[in-house]
C-alpha cells in the first residue's frame, strides 16, 4: 500500500474474508482427506517432526481453520501464539502481497531496505522502557534468543547464563541447553552448550504456600551467588510468563527483584517475550504489567502475523557494543516478513488488541474459575489476558495428571476445537486464541473445553 493511503483496518481480509466464524463439522476429525494426507506424509516427512492435530488446513480466517474435508475448526492455539491478529488479517495479506510483488529478498547485510528500519522503529516504540533502543532481526525465536546471549556475553565479557526451571527457549544447540525439559526437546541431543545455570522459578501453585515473589527471587539469587558468582553472570534470561513450561505466572515481585539484582551486579536482564509479547497478556509486553524494563527483549511469533520474523531489542549502548558484522544472517529481517510485521502491528494498534486480550482474559478466566470450582481434576487456573490455562491433577492431590490433559485435548480436537497442552509434567491445557476472536465463537470453544474437563470426573 502506498504510504499515506487510507484504508480501514479490519480483522479479516484477503481472499478469505468470507469464512464464517463458526465451528462446523462435516466429517469425523480428522476426516478422510486429512487421513490420506497423513498416510502420504509418513513416507517423506521425518517422524521427528510431529503434529498435535493431523487435520490438514486448506484455508483460514480470523479464528477459524477450514480443513481439506470442509470442516471448520475453532483455533484456540493461534499457531502457538502467532496469529494474534487472526488468520488472513487484511493488512498482513495486502502488505505481504504488495511486498512480494516488489522484491522478496536482497539480504539486509548486502543492500538494505526501508521495511527493516520501520520494524526496528516500531520495536523501539512498543517494547518496555523509553530509553534509546536498537534492534536486530532474525528468523525464529530460537535464533533471537541465541543472539541475545551472544550480545550479552560480548558486551559484559562474562559467560554465565542464568535460566529457570520449566524454561523453554528453543531447539537449537544453545537454546536446548537453555530449555529445561528433557522430553521431547533434549533427549539424546547433547552435548549441550556450557556455562548455562538453572535455578528455581517462582511457580505459585507448586511453591511452598504463601511464598512471595521476593522470596522466590531470593531463592534463585542465592543459588546463583553460591554456585555461579554474581561477577560471572552475563545475563539472567527469563520468560515473564512461561509458555511451553506450563503458563507459569511468577508471583508479583519476582521479576522486579531479578531485574534489580541484575542492575546491581552488572548482569543483563533478558526477557524472552516470544510467546507473551505483542498484546497477548493484555499489555503490549508481559513485563509492562510490573513495569519491569529489560536490558534486552526477544520477540517473534505474533510480531509478524504468521511470517517468520524475530528480534532482539535492547539498550542502544548494549546493542551497539557488538562490532559490525558480529550478528546477522542471510534471511534475518526478510522484506516480506517485515511487511507482514508492519501489517500486524498496524492491526494490533487499530483494533486495540491489548484491550481485546484483557476482555478475552476475563471471559476465559471466569469460565475456567467456575470449572475449577466444579471439577476436582482442575488443580490451578492461571494466566493473564488471552494466555490462560488449567493445570490438571489427580483429584484430591497436587499430582500432575498428564493423561487427563491428553484426554481433554483429544476430546476438544474431536469436537473441532484446537487446544494445546504444555507443562514440564504435560498436564496443562492452554488457551492462546487469536485476539480477534468473537465472543460467540470463544464461548462455543470454552463450552467444548468445559465438557471435556467435566467428563474427567463424571
Ligand atoms: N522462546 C518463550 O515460546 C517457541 C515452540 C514449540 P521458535 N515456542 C513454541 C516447539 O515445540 O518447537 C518459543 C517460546 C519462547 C523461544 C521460542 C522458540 O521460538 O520460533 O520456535 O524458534
Amino acid at each position: 500500500m502506498p504510504a499515506g493511503e487510507e484504508r480501514d483496518v479490519t480483522a479479516t481480509g484477503g481472499d478469505e474474508a468470507a469464512i464464517a466464524q463458526q465451528r462446523r463439522l462435516v466429517t469425523e476429525i480428522p476426516g478422510p482427506r486429512s487421513r490420506a494426507l497423513e498416510e502420504r506424509r509418513r513416507t517423506t516427512v521425518a517422524a521427528g517432526v510431529s503434529s498435535t492435530l493431523p487435520v490438514y488446513v486448506e484455508r483460514a480466517s480470523g479464528a477459524v481453520l477450514v480443513d481439506v474435508d470442509g470442516n471448520s475448526l475453532i483455533d484456540l492455539g493461534a499457531g502457538i501464539a502467532v496469529l494474534s491478529v487472526g488468520h488472513a488479517a487484511g493488512e498482513v495479506v495486502e502488505r505481504v502481497r504488495a511486498q512480494a510483488a516488489r522484491f522478496t529478498h536482497t539480504c539486509f547485510m548486502v543492500t538494505p531496505y526501508e521495511g527493516y528500519v520501520e520494524v526496528c522503529e516500531e520495536l523501539a516504540a512498543l517494547t518496555p522502557g523509553s530509553h534509546e533502543k536498537r534492534s536486530a532481526l532474525f528468523n525464529s525465536g530460537a535464533e533471537a534468543v541465541e543472539n541475545a546471549v551472544k550480545i550479552a556475553r560480548h558486551v559484559t565479557r562474562r559467560q554465565a547464563v542464568v535460566v529457570f526451571d520449566h524454561a523453554y527457549h528453543g531447539r537449537t544447540n544453545l537454546t536446548m541447553a537453555l530449555t529445561a525439559k528433557n522430553m521431547p526437546y533434549k533427549d539424546r541431543f547433547g552435548p549441550f552448550a556450557p556455562e548455562v545455570y538453572r535455578v528455581p522459578m517462582s511457580y505459585p501453585f507448586r511453591d511452598p504456600a504463601g511464598m512471595t515473589g521476593a522470596e522466590a527471587a531470593a531463592r534463585a539469587i542465592d543459588t546463583v551467588e553460591a554456585q555461579v558468582g554474581a561477577g560471572n553472570v552475563a545475563c539472567v534470561l527469563v520468560e515473564p510468563i512461561q509458555g511451553e513450561g506450563g503458563f507459569v505466572v511468577p508471583a508479583p515481585g519476582f521479576l522486579p527483584a531479578l531485574s534489580r539484582w541484575c542492575a546491581e551486579h552488572g548482569a543483563l536482564f533478558v526477557a524472552d517475550e516470544i510467546q507473551t509479547g505483542f498484546a497477548r497478556t493484555g499489555d503490549w509486553f508481559a513485563c509492562d504489567h510490573e513495569e519491569v524494563v529489560p536490558d534486552l527483549v526477544t520477540t517473534a511469533k505474533a510480531l509478524a502475523g504468521g511470517l517468520p520474523l524475530a528480534a532482539v531489542t535492547g539498550r542502544a549502548e548494549v546493542m551497539d557494543g557488538v562490532h559490525p558484522g558480529g550478528i546477522g544472517g542471510t534471511y534475518g529481517g526478510n522484506p516480506v516478513a517485515c511487511a507482514a510485521a508492519l501489517g500486524s502491528i498496524v492491526t494490533m494498534r487499530a483494533l486495540d488488541l491489548p484491550a481485546a486480550a484483557r476482555r478475552i482474559g476475563s471471559v476465559i478466566g471466569e469460565r475456567l474459575t467456575k470449572l475449577a470450582a466444579s471439577s476436582a481434576a482442575v488443580g490451578d487456573v492461571r494466566g493473564r489476558g488471552a494466555m490462560q490455562a488449567v493445570e490438571l491433577v489427580r483429584p484430591g492431590t497436587g499430582d500432575p495428571d498428564a493423561a487427563a490433559a491428553k484426554r481433554v485435548a483429544a476430546a476438544c480436537h474431536a469436537a473441532g476445537v484446537v487446544v494445546l497442552t504444555c507443562g514440564t509434567f504435560g498436564n496443562v491445557v492452554r488457551l492462546l486464541p487469536p485476539l480477534v476472536i468473537d465472543e460467540a465463537l470463544l464461548g462455543d470453544g470454552l463450552d467444548v473445553l468445559a465438557s471435556a474437563v467435566e467428563a474427567l470426573t463424571a
